[in-house]
């Protein structure tokens, strides 16, 4: 049963917020532009091709330990909750948990209207009888929920490490926002990659099939498309590099000799190996995540992880 209380917003030709994001990141020094830009429906559909690589062991192990531990989630949140999902639901991932908790309501959150929808649709039809409450916004900024879910004890889900790629603050605050959000007898189970192997965290974001390259490579093409702009795309290289110091993976977009270019009218120069730094992607250790949590506010209860701690699923109530 899908039930839409808000509509997607109308297509604009030129986001102004990623205009900003991109003259302000592309100005400064080092320059850095917000990950969120990497997602048109081509840097979408790349992905769901990362996702599927044998190297990015991220989704297979959430989505595995989300499919293994339903009877002991069921056991800790119990029946009858608005499952509150931030991002639009996977059809890999989301499943497993409404299959076992027996949720009231669900309410995925996503900024990408046709995303979501499509995702919602598929839910509904999936699980008939459950209210699907579809919000399309910015979890980042302040939101509403469905007036169908007041009263309804909440528990908000946030898988597939997503709070990774914000600085430590940043996810701080995401997380009180959360809990403001969600009310005082609110649950959270949240995936957070764990940290490990340097190789393997390299290799998970710089494939041999070139698939992560091409992902961040995309940001160029969508600067080049949607902002006017004549970055020479073939002149960057794609960088993945492990910064021990902060616990994360960096994405990088390098220049491979001097460039010139310009974006919105506006001209910019780069030397050669300079870079673009694009995504962060924090790790984050068993004391961490329980340390990461408690400062958002969260208190952690109970916590998942496949025989290689390869990643956690963590389950917090309201502190
Ligand atoms: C969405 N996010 C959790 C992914 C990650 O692993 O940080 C994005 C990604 N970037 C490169 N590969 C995957």
């Amino acid at each position: 049963m899908l039930l839409t209380e808000n509509a997607p917003a109308p297509a604009r030709m030129i986001d102004p917020a990623f205009l900003n994001d991109v003259l302000t990141g592309l100005g400064r020094s080092p320059k850095a532009t917000p990950p969120i830009w990497f997602y048109d429906r081509r840097g979408s559909e790349l992905f769901e091709e990362i996702t599927d690589l044998p190297e990015y062991y991220p989704t297979r192990t959430e989505t595995a330990l989300l499919a293994a531990h339903g009877a002991d989630f069921a056991a800790a949140v119990g029946e009858g909750r608005a499952v509150v999902e931030f991002g639009a639901g996977s059809s890999r991932k989301t499943p497993h948990l409404l299959r076992a908790i027996a949720p009231a309501a669900y309410v995925p959150i996503d900024i990408s209207g046709d995303f979501l929808h499509a995702s919602s649709a598929a839910l509904a039809a999936a699980f008939p009888g459950l209210p699907v409450l579809p919000v399309v916004g910015d979890f980042n900024r302040p939101l509403a929920l469905p007036g169908a879910i007041e009263g309804l004890p909440r528990l908000g889900f946030f898988p597939g490490s997503t709070i990774g790629n914000m600085e430590p603050d940043a996810a701080v605050d995401l997380l009180r926002a959360m809990r403001r959000l969600l009310g005082h007898d609110a649950k959270l189970l949240i995936g957070m990659d764990r940290i490990k192997d340097q190789d393997r965290l390299i290799a998970a974001y710089d494939d041999a099939q070139g698939v992560t390259a091409a992902f961040n490579l995309n940001l160029i093409e969508r600067i080049n498309r949607e902002l006017d702009g004549d970055m020479p795309i073939a002149d960057f290289a794609h960088r993945a590099i492990w910064n021990d110091e902060k616990a994360r993976i960096e994405m990088h977009l390098e220049a491979q000799k001097t460039l010139h270019f310009h974006v919105a009218g506006q001209y910019f120069q780069m030397d050669a190996g300079e870079t673009i730094h694009t995504e962060s992607s924090h790790k984050y250790g068993t004391r961490d995540e329980r340390l990461l949590l408690r400062a958002g506010g969260w208190e952690p209860v109970k916590a998942w992880t496949d025989d290689e701690g390869l990643f956690g699923l963590v389950l917090a109530e309201a502190g």
